[in-house]
């Protein structure tokens, strides 16, 4: 049933998007691997190779024309985009709002809201002219409810699900599915990023066992393979210790 679906997943060199493409392989979805680091995507294409056809293509998602230009390049047979996984993303800093800095606002913006619209804009036009597509963006519980110093990740997590909304209404008429993944925490280099490579990251994931990015990717494909007339509009995952953004069971 997967056979000649093609697959886009941004944020494919680390954690979520990597286990994405790593599972999508394993049951044959063509794949369309984006990123930013080539060496990463170069191993991961190597790797998958074996078991599918591998494009990689290398983008940073806040650059609106590197972003259609590296789209409009696909070749023939990835032209046709069936699934689109919005994944790229992070957290800049953990600070009180009046301590926040304009750079990690910016970043967050830029790269959680922006650059996910800057891919869709350079998908969509392909599904709707063929009346049909999928198209899942990774949230977040952060999207879902605000927690200390989070402020600008939540708030981009927040947008991230209103556009998944208003995408599934205006792309209603099409027969396109459009759906949202939330997480809690799930162990990947999420928290080296937020926390700029300081130690504080290593204790995110620490006295309890968090999401791992391959359940995510369990979810993402137990998503895509639904019927056709079933469509999971918004799922929220958390860890069974996460009760919610501030209540972890931790036995440390
Ligand atoms: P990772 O840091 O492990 O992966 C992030 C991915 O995004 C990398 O592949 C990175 O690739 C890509 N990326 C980051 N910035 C850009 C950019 N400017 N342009 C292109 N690609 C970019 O984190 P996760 O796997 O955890 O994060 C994936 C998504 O899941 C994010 O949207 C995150 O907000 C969300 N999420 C994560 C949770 C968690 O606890 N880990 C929980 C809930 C949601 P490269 O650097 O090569 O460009
Ligand atoms: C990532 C989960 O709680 O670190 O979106 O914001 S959290």
């Amino acid at each position: 049933m997967n056979q000649n679906k093609t697959a886009l997943i941004t944020g494919a060199t680390s954690g979520i998007g990597k286990a994405t493409a790593y599972e999508f392989a394993k049951h044959g979805i063509r794949l369309i691997l984006c990123g930013r680091r080539q060496e990463r995507l170069n191993i991961i294409q190597t790797a998958l190779s074996k078991q599918t056809d591998v494009i990689t293509l290398n983008f940073d998602v806040r650059d609106k024309t590197e972003v259609f230009k590296a789209i409009e390049s696909l070749p023939e047979p990835f032209k046709h985009i069936d699934i689109l996984i919005n994944n790229a993303g992070n957290a800049h800093g953990l600070d009180p709002i009046q301590d926040g800095k304009l750079e990690d606002w910016d970043a967050m913006i830029d790269i959680n809201v922006k650059g996910l619209l800057y891919v869709s804009k350079a998908v969509i036009p392909k599904m709707t002219k063929r009346q049909s597509g999928h198209i899942i963006n990774i949230g977040s519980s952060a999207g879902k409810e605000v927690y200390p110093k989070g402020n600008v990740y939540c708030a981009s997590k927040h947008a991230v699900i209103a556009i998944t909304d208003g995408m599934r209404i205006d792309l209603n008429p099409f027969d396109i599915k459009v759906s949202a993944i939330n997480p809690g925490l799930v162990e990947t280099e999420f928290s080296q990023v937020r926390f700029k490579g300081n130690a504080l990251a290593d204790n995110v994931y620490k006295g309890y066992k968090a999401l791992q990015p391959e359940d995510i990717a369990d979810i993402i494909y137990f998503t895509v393979t639904r019927p056709q007339h079933v469509n999971l509009a918004d799922i929220l995952v958390f860890p069974t210790a996460q009760a919610n953004s501030v209540t972890v069971k931790k036995n440390l």
